[in-house]
């Protein structure tokens, strides 16, 4: 292994409590990205894991009554893994932040640091959200009418922090990070996360604190034992330790630098002005994209375990599956905006466009090849113009996907996957096989319109196999096409629009319905 995997990671989520939508959001995306990449042929590394230290985590565990340990240790085995399983995630590597693989080269990288002179000792006076774990601007702050100070993104009040920390001289990379900004224009996407990062970083950048001294639960600071690391410096090096930093040398030259860090808004800032800092000063390359993407809202506000509005993942996938659920939330939510969750949207869209659209398609397909031809897809020897139309839809969905990817345009990738499907379920309701079919002499035209819309869905079970990779199996399997084309993890994603792939006298079988209905469910 030389040569470069596409690197994707997530967030490495606070183990208080166990998984809801918003953080299963960004790890299916993640997901879809990672399995995008292997499906065009490439190398990739999907990195997941969990932040174990800090005082919010500490509180948690204090208020069950157990060690911070062995409560992250039940909630990652018990809680947070299972998830993963549950919405069919494959990552590569899963790493926690109490691991020795982590906290040993976290110990040297911030002792290099200090060695260095990026960091002194120093006097911190101000706010702390711990709920955000971060030291707060007035800016981030709003007040009550009672006068309490309360943390914008959870409303929860701030507390007034007086403790002598080392500091990390953040505020001498304000230039070399506008300097990236601007060399590197994709640094930070979408473009309002950019304009936001570069409209903080020119107000000039505080230095900031990075250990704490008031509690004892984190990596121990090595030149000063009686501090722990501040829990953001820690966890930001995940990206790192688990590429390998520090420990393997030809491991971290394939992975590092990471292709993209996805995170939600709120993380923005540690992701795009304090990561990149530490790297540089480091001396180490940059990732080359934060991409922040929106947050799923309930009563308009950010989903939370502590607002207790979460939703946990599988009381969506025990009614709809796995693979509605990814599909869900990437095709209807803009990536990179908030969204809203509703049962009744997700039951209408996945009424319409998965049981009703692909998974009739499919069915009929398979239904009409069986009656009409005993199940041998036939060959298609009257290709027309209908039949071209179709053909050139294909290739153009496929070649806007990859664009979409490209970008992180979920939503456009699966749009133009579903204006697909409907286009084919188009061209069956116009050219009626049923009533071909009476017509003996027309035996070449219902051979032509079922091969055409079969070779359709061959692509589209290509296309969809990052996003729902158990219904595309189904779909593989419905339309006989490992016999002859191997398996689907083989077929390349910038291949798929290639006309004429699904060869004829393929065996179709009808199966179990891709999408079940709701009331059967
Ligand atoms: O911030 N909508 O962990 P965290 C969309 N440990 N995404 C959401 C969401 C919502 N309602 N709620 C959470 C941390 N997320 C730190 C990260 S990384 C070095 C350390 C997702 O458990 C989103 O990706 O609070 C957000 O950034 C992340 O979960 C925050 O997870």
């Amino acid at each position: 292994m030389s040569e470069k995997a596409y690197y994707v990671t997530t967030p490495i989520y606070y183990v208080t409590a166990p998984p809801h939508i918003g953080s299963a959001y960004t790890t299916v995306a993640g997901d879809v990205l990672s399995r995008w990449h292997a499906q065009r042929g490439e190398r990739k590394w999907y990195l997941t894991g969990t932040d174990e230290h800090g005082e919010k985590v500490l509180r948690s565990a204090e208020a069950q009554g157990v060690s911070p340990q062995e409560w992250t240790d039940k909630l990652v085995e018990e809680a947070w893994k299972p998830a993963w399983v549950d919405i069919d995630v494959q990552y590569d590597d899963f790493i926690r932040t109490t691991e020795p693989r982590h906290t040993e080269r976290v110990r040297e990288f911030v002792q290099k640091l200090y060695d260095q002179g990026d960091v002194y000792k120093g006097q911190y006076e101000g706010l702390y959200c711990v709920g955000c774990e971060e030291f707060k601007l007035p800016a981030d702050i709003k007040t009550a009418e009672d006068g309490t100070q309360l943390c914008l993104i959870h409303g929860t009040e701030v507390e007034t922090l007086s403790e002598t920390n080392y500091f990390f001289k953040l505020s001498a990379y304000a230039d070399r990070l506008l300097a990236l900004y601007e060399s590197q224009p994709d640094f930070v996407a979408p473009t309002s996360a950019r304009n936001e990062v570069i409209a903080f970083v020119k107000q000039g950048l505080q230095d900031l604190s990075i250990t704490r001294s008031t509690f004892d639960w984190g990596i121990p600071v090595p030149w000063d034992e009686k501090h722990v690391l501040y829990v953001w410096v820690d966890a930001l090096l995940n990206y790192v330790t688990a590429a390998g930093y520090g420990a393997d040398p030809e491991r971290f030259e394939k992975l590092w630098p990471a292709n993209v860090h996805l995170v939600g808004k709120d993380i923005l800032r540690f992701h795009a002005v304090i990561w990149p800092a530490m790297l540089i000063a480091a001396g180490l390359p940059v990732p080359k994209q934060v991409f922040a993407h929106g947050w799923l809202l309930v009563g308009g506000e950010k989903m939370s375990k502590s607002k207790l509005t979460a939703i946990a993942p599988h009381e969506i996938t025990d009614h709809f599956g796995s693979d509605a659920f990814r599909y869900y939330f990437l095709r209807t939510i803009q990536f990179g905006s908030d969204g809203s969750f509703s049962w009744e949207h997700l039951s209408a869209v996945y009424t319409s466009e998965l049981a009703n659209g692909l998974g009739n398609l499919a069915s009929r397909i398979a239904a009409m090849v069986g009656k009409y031809f005993d199940g041998a897809l036939p060959e298609a020897t009257d290709h027309g113009p209908a039949e071209q139309a179709l053909a050139d839809k294909l290739a153009q969905t496929v070649a806007a996907a990859e664009q979409a990817i490209e970008t992180l345009a979920f939503h456009d990738a699966l749009a133009a996957i579903n204006d697909l499907v409907g286009a084919v379920n188009g061209y069956v309701s116009e050219q009626e096989p049923w009533k071909v079919a009476k017509d003996e002499s027309q035996r070449e035209r219902l051979a032509t319109i079922l091969y055409t819309s079969a070779e359709v869905l061959r692509a589209v079970a290509v296309l969809h196999n990052p996003t729902m990779p158990k219904t595309s199996e189904k779909l593989w399997t419905l339309l006989g096409a490992e016999a002859k084309l191997g398996s689907l993890a083989d077929q390349r994603v910038q291949d798929a629009g290639t006309w004429g792939q699904l060869p004829a006298g393929s065996v179709l079988t009808k199966g179990d319905p891709l999408f079940p209905r709701l009331e059967e469910a």
